[in-house]
Formats: C-alpha cells, structure tokens, sequence
C-alpha cells in the first residue's frame, strides 16, 4: 500500500516504526505534508541567510524568531491547525523571496533554496518529507539534528518571550537548517552536528533558566494545592510563563480562579506568581490525561504550547489556544513575542461556566530547582556522607499513554528507601503523586520544573561534583533513566550527552528515528542504553550496593 505520509518524530510513532497512514497524536497526512514543507522551507530559507552570512553579512534579526516559531510548530502535539502551517509557509517563502530579491549575487542560492511556493503546498510537501533522504543512516541523523533544533526552538521561544535572546544558539540554528537542507553532510559531518547541537541545548536551557529567573525569581520549595475552589476557573497547560503571567494579571479580581495543568504545574514554585489571589492550585495530571481532566474542569482552558489531545465535542467549544499552539475549530488568541496579549474573550468566556469538579484534594511538593537544591546542599552531602542517600536517580523527561510507562511507577516504587529521585518534565506524574517519604526532611522526590529544567539537574550534578572534588560527573552517585516522548526530549538526551553523562538508560520504547547504525554508536559512544523491566534495571542498578 502507498504511504500516505511519514512521520517518526515521537515515541508513539505506529508500530514503533512511522506513523504511515495517519498520525496516532491525530495528524492527518495532509498536515503532515504541510508540516515537512515548513520544516523544508525554513531549512530552505535559512541556506540562503547563511549564504549571505558567509558572505559576511549580518544574520537579520527577525531570521532566528521566524525559524524557531516554525520548528516549534511542528512540535508533536503543538499545533494540528493547516491554516496555521499554511501560513507559516508563505510568511517563509515572502521572507525568503525577499531577501534573494535584495541579494546583489542571487544566483549564488542553490536550486533547493529557490522554489518560489508555486503550486500545491501539500503536493510539495510529500516530497521534501523525510523519506527523501534515501540513505538511512544520514535520514536518521538527519532528523536526530532536526529534532533537536526543534526542542532549542521551543526553548529559545519562551526565552525570547522574556526579553533573553543569544546570538550564538541563533547562528547554531541557522548554520544547522542551512546545512541540513537536501544531502550536503556526509555521517560524519552530521555525528559532529548532533553533539554540536547537545552544546547549544545546554546553552539555550541555560538561557532560559536565566530567562525565567529573571523574570520570576528563583524557584523555592513549594506545595501546590490540588483540590479546587467555588469559583469558575481557567485552566492553563503548556509550557509558556508569560501567557501565565499575561493572563493572572488580566484575570485579578475577576471572579476567575486560575489553576495549572501538565507541564505548567511548575509555576507555583516561582516567587513572583504568589501575588495573584486567584492562582489556585494544579488541576489533574499530565498532558495525555487531558480529556478526562478537562471535561471534568467544567471551565475554560488555555493551551499555550504543546501537548494538545485532540479534543472532544464536551469541551472543545471551551478549549483556547495561545502562540504556536493552535487546534481547528478552537479559538486562538493572537499575539507576538513582545506583545501584550488580549485573553478578556476567555476570562469573560470562563465567567460563565460552572466551577470545577473536585477530583482530587491533596498536595504536590515541588520547586528544587539548582538554586534551592544548592541552599539544602549541607543537608544533602551530610546525608550521602553518613549513607542516609545511597543514590540519586535522574528520571526527567515526558509521560505519554503507552501502558509501558508503568515501568516508571514500578521503579519508583522498587527504588531502594536510600535514595532520590531528581525530575523535571512531565514523566514526574508516574510518581509524585505516590507518597515515597522522605530523608532527614529531604523529600525523596525532587522536581526541578518542566521539562527544560532537566538542566537545573545537570547543574545541580555539577555542583555536587565539586563539592565531593570528583573529576569526572560520571563518578557520582547518579543513575540516568529518562523517559522520552517529543522533540524536546531529544535536545534533554543531546544536552545530557554533551556534558559528558554516560550510561544513561532510555525508554519506554527506541526512538524510531535513530537507525541501526546511529543507535549502535551511541551505546558504543555513550553507553546509551534501553529500559527492560522495573525488576533486572533494579538489579542492574544496585544489587552490589
Ligand atoms: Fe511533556 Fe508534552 Fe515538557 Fe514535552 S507536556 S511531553 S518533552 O511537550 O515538553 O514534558
Ligand atoms: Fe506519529 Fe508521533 Fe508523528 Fe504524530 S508526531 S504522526 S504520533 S510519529
């Protein structure tokens, strides 16, 4: 049978191998074809800004905001709006028709570069996908790369919106469409560009995190309440604090409780957000939970970023989307990074729904990130020295609905009572709702934040490397077992990667994109390896402990 698109980008590609037919996230292969054509044409524009770039010109400041809005569109479960993609495609090509047009020597661009956008974009999006690479080790890093910009995308996005840009990750992002755009690398080439692209994730979460600290102050040991109140309330889930922030202050005094879902559940460890009265509480659990936590919700909900479920009929009419993220049929507030953005139509809108069903009424202890496990590293080194914590065991990264994912909750459970777990991301709902105690006051889980805080985790290792004066990270007490599901996860595995972290375990399934040959150098180079089962990784890990 004719493929009717491919897509592998995520953990719950079909079969484990591509999606072919259509998307197990609800993608359409005409989205998917729309999709690749906007991958293809940023990589498209950005060989010609780095034509000109070598020409030794200036990278023009809007490039870097226009490309990283285009991979992060493209994010699994971000955006399943075609106009949306389709638009993104002609602001592109405008862009790029521009600046050819100005160029003094415009037939320096290669013939990849110059399609003009006439004619169908679906049609030309079927063969600019994946599969156009024939060769399988250069597709599978080729997209190992691509991914990874997609996850730098997204957080040079939310760093942007702060006010924080850094000309280094935006000349990374261009140099590495540019270069990526038909077969000019050779697997050689590429290897090199995806540990270069684990650099600058480190360098665009680090760019974040100042982004956010600045902004909101440091994050501090926190416990966020999970039962609701009377009033009506708004939802927000994603990944973007400053629509957070836009729509606290747009909503104060309204009537209107605002409470977190999924990945924004980490705000409430922020400082600066405590102001708002009506800051409620965190509603549910991760993003793949949604349709359950939202009709339940009864009021209005916000998706500022991906993970969107497509939604059904019960409370789709209620459902808004907000920056890249967008869903046909549900409305979109519009708004530029800078922009103050307009949310009155969903405030007045959650004014008249009824208040939300209690489904659970506890606490989630969060907010340790480096800043706060830094202030308790007294605490920490005393309890490793008298062998109170015999380990830490990293488990950041994403949840997802496979039913393989209880692995995570089992190996927290079977975790040994000596030891703690570090997390950031989404993957903490398989246990942060479990009761795992504590050491000497020290919870033994320690969330860090969202998913791009992993590297609060990486600096914290850091320093408890210096602290004990160890010379190589890999010697501490520290086990890797990160759960994967997007494209961010992979700029998360890249960045580990590049800061030396060896043996890290990964899991629930291989990711698809990573051939045979990939995979084996990275377990040969890395130590990479995949999860089995709660049991023998437990024994793996500590039956000589
Ligand atoms: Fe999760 Fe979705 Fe944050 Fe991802 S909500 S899966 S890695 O978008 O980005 O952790
Ligand atoms: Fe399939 Fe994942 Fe691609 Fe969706 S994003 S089409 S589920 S591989």
């Amino acid at each position: 049978m004719e493929e009717k698109m491919f897509c592998f980008q995520c953990q719950e590609t079909a079969k484990g191998t591509g999606c072919t037919v259509s998307g197990v996230c609800g993608k359409g292969p005409e989205l998917a074809a729309l999709q690749d054509l906007l991958i293809h044409e940023s990589r498209s524009l950005a060989s010609v800004v780095y034509k000109r770039v070598q020409m030794g010109e200036e990278i023009p400041e809007d490039i870097a905001p226009m490309l990283s809005c285009n991979l992060f569109t493209t994010i699994t479960n971000a955006n399943f709006d075609e106009d949306a993609i389709r638009e993104r495609i002609k602001l592109t090509l405008n862009r790029k028709a521009e600046l050819i047009g100005n160029s003094e020597n415009g037939e320096a661009f290669e013939k990849e570069s110059l399609w003009d956008g006439e004619g169908d974009y679906v049609e030309k999006g079927r063969t600019v996908g994946v599969l156009s690479r024939e060769n399988e080790n250069i597709r599978s890093l080729t997209e190992l790369v691509t991914y990874g910009l997609k996850g730098i995308s997204a957080y040079m996005k939310h760093a942007g919106v702060l006010g924080k840009r850094d000309r280094d990750t935006e000349e990374f992002l261009v140099r590495a469409l540019a270069l990526t755009l038909g077969n000019r690398l050779d697997e050689k080439q590429l290897t090199d560009l995806v540990l270069e692209t684990g650099k600058f994730g480190v360098q665009v979460m680090a760019l974040l995190d100042n982004a956010n600290v600045s902004a909101y102050g440091n994050p501090k040991i926190s416990k966020v309440k999970t039962g609701v109140g009377k009033n009506p309330g708004i939802l927000v889930s994603g990944h973007d604090l400053k629509d957070l922030e836009m729509l606290l202050e747009q909503s104060r005094g309204s009537g209107v409780d605002i409470y977190t879902h999924s990945e924004m559940l980490p705000a409430h460890y922020y400082p600066y957000f405590e102001k708002y009265s009506n800051f409620i509480g965190n509603y549910g659990g991760a993003w793949w939970e949604q349709k359950k936590d939202f009709a339940s919700f009864n009021g209005a909900i916000l998706m500022t970023t991906n993970c969107i479920v497509p939604p059904s009929d019960s409370y789709k009419e209620r459902l808004y989307t907000t920056g890249t993220a967008g869903y046909p049929g549900c409305r979109h507030i519009p708004g530029a990074a800078g922009e103050e953005k307009d949310f009155s139509c969903i405030i007045e809108h959650a004014k008249k729904l009824p208040a939300p069903t209690e489904i659970e009424n506890s606490e989630i202890t969060g907010g340790f990130a480096h800043s706060q496990v830094i202030k308790l590293a007294d605490k920490i080194v005393e309890a490793v020295k008298k062998g109170k914590i015999k380990k830490f065991v990293v488990m950041a990264g994403c949840d997802g609905r496979s039913p393989k994912r209880e692995y995570y909750t089992e190996f927290a459970r079977r975790l040994p009572k000596d030891t703690v777990i570090l997390t950031a991301g989404c993957a903490k709902y398989r246990y942060i709702k479990m009761n795992l105690g504590e050491i000497d006051g020290i919870p033994r889980v320690l969330d860090a934040g969202q998913c791009n805080d992993s590297y609060s985790l990486a600096v914290t290792a850091l320093k408890l490397k210096e602290i004990f004066g160890l010379s190589d990270i890999n010697d501490l007490p520290v086990i890797y077992n990160i759960a994967w599901y997007e494209q961010k996860a992979v700029i998360v595995l890249l960045a580990l990667l590049y800061l030396g972290i060896r043996n890290i375990r990964l899991g629930p399934t291989h990711p698809a994109f990573l051939s045979s040959e990939v995979g084996r150098v990275l377990k040969e180079k890395f130590g990479l390896k995949e999860i089995t089962t709660p049991e023998k990784d437990m024994e793996y890990y500590f039956a000589t402990v």
